[in-house]
């Protein structure tokens, strides 16, 4: 009898998916499925975006508050310079895994991104790449961190994921084919450095940011099989350069620049944040 009514449930089930395939769920998950998920998922209220700060003033980025520290076992970090620092000093939680209202926060604070910017780059990317029942998202690669899935649909991925704002031709990553799509290169490094001195007299101003732009896509173009650079990536493609020619400028120089041997992944002792909020819009 059991097995009678479960066949017939099952056979009911298989009439419905035939009979109604257009009542099946935008997350993925058929009836059964939610039912088991929903009491597991922990759904938080998203509190609105950051307000602009009220403290704009020039100050050390590495201060004794945010002191810079290597990474523990399980930290996550990703294709974002900019974010990776903001872990690293504890701008942002040290694991990699943040909201989105903390990611914006930490940007303004730490590298004195102006609020707009903040918010369009970081809401978007978490539409894409974050978990938005646990409002969490990792800067990098997937992580359980960020609480169960909602959906199937949806991958939820972290910044890492590839073709989301990830994409090819990086100035300091190599693109996906190559296997590891958002550690930094070294051997990258060195030819955003080159460009520098070629272009931009040792500083990557905006004539090395467009000569660099143009040379890496060619580069892709020659020799990633794989190449792609479609929206949303396209956008950042091109944002991203600009945004380095304003990463890590000193705050106290009127000229202030990225010091070049610093590399990219830390910030200098001495470094101060800009005074005013920098826009990449
Ligand atoms: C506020 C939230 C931010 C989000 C969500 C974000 C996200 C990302 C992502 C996904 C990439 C990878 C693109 C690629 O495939 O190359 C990226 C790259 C980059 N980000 Fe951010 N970013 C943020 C803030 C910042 C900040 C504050 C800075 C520096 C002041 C910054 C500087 C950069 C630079 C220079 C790159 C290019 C790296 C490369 O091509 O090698 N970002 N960002
Ligand atoms: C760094 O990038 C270059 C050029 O795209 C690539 O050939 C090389 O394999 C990358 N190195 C590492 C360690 O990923
Ligand atoms: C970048 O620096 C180079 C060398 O100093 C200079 O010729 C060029 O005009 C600069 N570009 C911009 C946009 O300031
Ligand atoms: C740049 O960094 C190097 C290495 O840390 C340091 O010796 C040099 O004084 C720095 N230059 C400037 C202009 O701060
Ligand atoms: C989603 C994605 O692009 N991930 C790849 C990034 O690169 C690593 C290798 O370091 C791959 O394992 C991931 O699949």
């Amino acid at each position: 009898m059991a097995k009678l009514t479960s066949l017939l449930s099952l056979a009911v089930l298989a009439i419905q998916a035939v009979a109604f395939p257009q009542y099946q769920s935008l997350g993925g998950l058929n009836e059964r499925e939610l039912e088991a998920l929903l009491p597991r998922l922990n759904p938080v209220r998203h509190p609105p975006p950051p307000s602009p700060p009220k403290d704009t003033s020039i100050r050390l980025v590495n201060d004794k508050n945010h002191p810079w520290m290597p990474l523990r076992k399980g930290d996550i970090r990703g294709p974002c310079p900019g974010l990776n620092t903001l872990a690293s000093h504890g701008y942002l939680p040290r694991n990699g895994i943040a909201t989105p209202a903390q990611i914006v926060e930490a940007a303004q604070e730490g590298l004195s991104m102006d609020t707009n910017s903040a918010t369009l780059v970081t809401y978007a990317s978490m539409l894409i790449d974050g978990n938005l029942v646990t409002n969490l998202m990792s800067i990098g690669g997937k992580s359980p961190l960020t609480g169960l899935d909602p959906s199937k649909l949806a991958t939820i991925g972290g910044l890492n994921t590839h073709a989301g704002f990830e994409g090819d031709a990086s100035l300091t990553r190599a693109d996906f084919f190559f296997g590891d799509n958002h550690s930094f290169n070294q051997t990258l490094f060195n030819e955003f450095v080159d460009f520098s001195n070629k272009f931009g007299g040792g500083v990557f101003n905006l004539t090395a940011a467009a000569e660099y732009r143009f040379h890496r896509i060619q580069e892709s173009i020659a020799t990633s099989p794989q190449f792609s650079l479609v929206a949303p990536r396209i956008l950042n493609a091109y944002g991203d350069p600009a945004v380095a020619t304003i990463l890590f400028v000193d705050g106290r120089k009127a000229d202030g620049r990225l010091n070049l041997t610093e590399g990219l992944t830390r910030v200098p002792e001495y470094l101060s944040r800009p005074g005013c909020p920098l826009s990449v819009a």
